[in-house]
């Protein structure tokens, strides 16, 4: 079981991002915590400098899991499937600069809320073709660059499609690409999945990324999502990539972070 924890350089309490501040530091206290990863949450990918990172991570014996794009939608308000044709092009853009320091990171990029949303009067086929358009020129560049896709199902409150694994998986097969991978949320998965477990067993060979939160999106152990049957599954369908923790920072990032090493921990033993 390989641990990673979400951390962002500024975030607001309803964020699900645990660690805050300067990733220098956030990335020597994953460390010390114990984690073997940090899931980066990064709003404008080109300026970051993978050289530092990688210093920072090696000095901490620490790796980058994954790279979150959510912040681009969130607050620069780029979508893959805009109408608009220059958002458009300004979100594969920046998608091809996150693929880029995932290379140099060695990570996963995940393609959550980047896809945008289908508005309210828009043709859902009309909106999916549009996508479909962006994301063949995101994965020219990410298979180029050996760079795996994480795309993460994400509950029906939050998005207004591909909300569900099946859904995903269906998707993701049309493209025939070895850089698409499915990205499973457990908070998300609580809501949408009839039985959790059985959908884990249908991304064999196809997951690239999972996040980790309880139902009520804290801290792992808060909550009542069984972790012992997803962890079996996982097992099951030889998941070997990273567990990583995307919960909101509460009571503090500090306890969530303790809280979430100490339920790894925990499972280990028993
Ligand atoms: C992002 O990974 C996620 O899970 C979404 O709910 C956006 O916050
Ligand atoms: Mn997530």
């Amino acid at each position: 079981m390989k641990t990673s924890i979400s951390i962002i350089d500024e975030g607001t309490d309803k964020m699900p991002f645990v660690l805050r501040g300067e990733y220098e530091n956030s990335i020597k206290k994953a460390a010390d915590l114990g984690f073997d990863a940090v899931e980066m949450h990064i709003r404008k990918p080109g300026i970051i400098d993978p050289f530092k990172i990688n210093d920072y991570c090696r000095k901490s014996k620490i790796r980058v899991s994954s790279i979150g794009t959510g912040l681009s939608y969130g607050l620069d308000g780029l979508s893959l499937m805009s109408s608009d044709y220059g958002n458009r092009l300004k979100a594969v853009e920046r998608m091809k600069e996150y693929i880029t320091l995932a290379k140099e990171l060695d990570a996963v990029v995940i393609v959550g809320l980047i896809k945008g949303l289908i508005p309210e009067k828009e043709r859902y086929d009309k909106c999916i073709e549009l996508l479909k358009q962006s994301l063949y020129k995101c994965i020219d560049e990410a298979e180029k660059r050996d760079v795996i896709l994480a795309f993460e199902a994400i509950n029906r409150y939050e998005s207004n499609f591909l909300t569900k694994i099946d859904e995903m998986i269906h998707f993701l097969k049309g493209f025939k690409s070895r850089a698409l991978n499915v990205h499973i949320d457990t908070y998300h998965m609580n809501i949408e999945e009839a039985d959790m477990c059985e959908s884990i067993m249908k991304c064999k060979d196809m997951l690239g990324h999972v996040h980790i939160a309880d139902n009520d999106r804290m801290y792992p152990g808060h909550g009542h999502i069984s972790f012992d049957k997803l962890f079996e599954s996982l097992d099951l369908i030889g998941y070997k990539g990273y567990l990583a923790v995307e919960c909101l920072a509460l009571p503090s990032p500090e306890i969530c972070a303790e809280h979430s090493i100490q339920f790894f921990k925990n499972y280990k033993k028993s």
